[in-house]
């Protein structure tokens, strides 16, 4: 692709009016450190704090967007750590973007890829904080800029990950009493398979069969491990099985996936698109969970939909504990998507002792509101940012 073209398409090839100057002045990456309000664990990791690196750009008209990359445990669940993310944006993105227009949201991103390969999670936060910065000074929410929305509410589950099954039990109790999350996800794998199984049996009791129990195993199975457990996930009436099986196993997740009459979710196997058409095409999973710090853009989160839909695979609303920040960017794609059967589950800004933003994203019943304001439609809180973010 020619980016000269993309340079001169009518409108952008002329100055701007001062307040609809989108050109991009500067770029500021930030590094959050934001404590939980229990330890998560999963099968490779464990957290009592999140990683977070927030941007914000700055463009010509003085309009401020912000994005946030997401982490979970150093480079644990995924390569980028908050280091990481924070340098690949300082010394190769950021001055890859600076006096381009942010509203040529396409060309920007050929431009990120071709000043770093992968770095998803950075790449996908410049790009929100664009979509940020340009819906905020057309006066439209990110959503009406990716299509508009087809639903303004998203189904939210919650995830019990502290590893002990009479505190899960009360949490998920907790939280169907306030009538925040209805469904749950058990993160597995970091126990003995029989304590998990255990643990898994006293949810089912606690909890009855009308809540969806899904399990993310976070790659920690052998392929005989899961043909030895998946007739007791069975039994219990698991509704999803994430990631079972290392990533990289993409056979051996095709062959338990034929074994089970439960659809196995397609996590950290497909980050790229061509990741996702390659799983797909191998039948090593029915469902596929959609992350920013998987694709890397909110353009490329949308294709990634539309290649998960050409191959029949339901959609699952992922993340990666974000704030209300990322979890705003995901619910301005997700709003958009004809179809998404599984929802989302988004409760990262609730598993935050402080959320990042003034007004934090609203749940009730059982749902998230998709913001409607201009941009992602919330708003840095200052001084709880000054306080979080790390000191050098
Ligand atoms: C993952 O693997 O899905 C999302 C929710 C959670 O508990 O962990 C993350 C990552
Ligand atoms: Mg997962």
């Amino acid at each position: 692709m020619s980016l000269a073209i993309a340079e001169t398409v009518p409108g952008h090839d002329r100055p701007a009016e001062p307040a609809r100057d989108t050109r991009i002045r500067s770029i500021a990456a930030t590094i959050i450190e934001a404590p939980t309000v229990r330890r998560h664990k999963l099968s490779n990791t464990e957290i009592s704090y999140q990683g977070f690196v927030l941007i914000q750009v700055q463009l010509e008209n003085g309009v401020v967007g912000i994005g946030e990359a997401s982490t979970l445990g150093g480079p644990r669940w995924a390569e980028e750590s908050v280091e990481s993310i924070h340098a690949a944006i300082e010394a190769y993105l950021a001055p890859a973007l600076i006096g381009q227009n942010a509203m040529l949201f396409e060309a920007n991103a050929v431009r990120m890829s071709k000043a770093a390969t992968r770095n998803f999670a950075a790449k996908a936060a410049v790009e929100t904080a664009l979509f940020d910065a340009v819906g905020q000074t057309l006066g439209l929410p990110v959503s009406a800029l990716l299509g508009g929305q087809v639903r303004d509410r998203i189904g939210v589950i919650w995830a019990l990950a502290s590893g002990d099954a009479a505190q899960e039990l009360e949490e998920a109790r907790e939280k169907l009493r306030l009538r925040q999350h209805r469904d749950f996800k058990i993160k597995l794998g970091f126990n003995t398979p029989d304590v998990d199984i255990k643990r898994l049996q006293h949810l089912r009791a606690g909890l009855g069969d009308e809540v969806k129990l899904i399990v993310d195993v976070n790659q920690a199975w052998s392929e005989a491990l899961c043909i030895r457990l998946f007739p007791a996930l069975e039994e219990l009436g698991i509704d999803l099985i994430e990631q079972p099986v290392p990533a990289s196993q993409r056979e051996a997740m095709a062959r338990v996936a034929a074994r089970t009459r439960i659809p196995i979710l397609i996590d950290e196997a497909a980050f790229t698109n061509t990741e996702l058409a390659s799983t797909a095409a191998l039948a090593c999973g029915s469902v596929y969970s959609l992350k920013l710090v998987k694709s890397g853009g909110l353009l490329e989160l949308k294709r990634a939909a539309g290649i998960a839909q050409a191959f029949g695979i339901e959609l699952y609303g992922g993340c990666l504990l974000e704030s209300s920040i990322g979890a705003a960017a995901h619910m301005a794609v997700f709003s958009t998507l004809p179809r998404l059967e599984w929802g989302s589950e988004h409760f990262g800004p609730r598993i935050l002792v402080e959320d990042l933003v003034a007004t934090p994203l609203i749940f009730n019943e059982f749902e998230i509101q998709v913001p409607s304001g201009p941009g992602l439609g919330v708003t840095l809180d200052e001084d709880k940012v000054r306080f979080m973010a790390r000191k050098m």
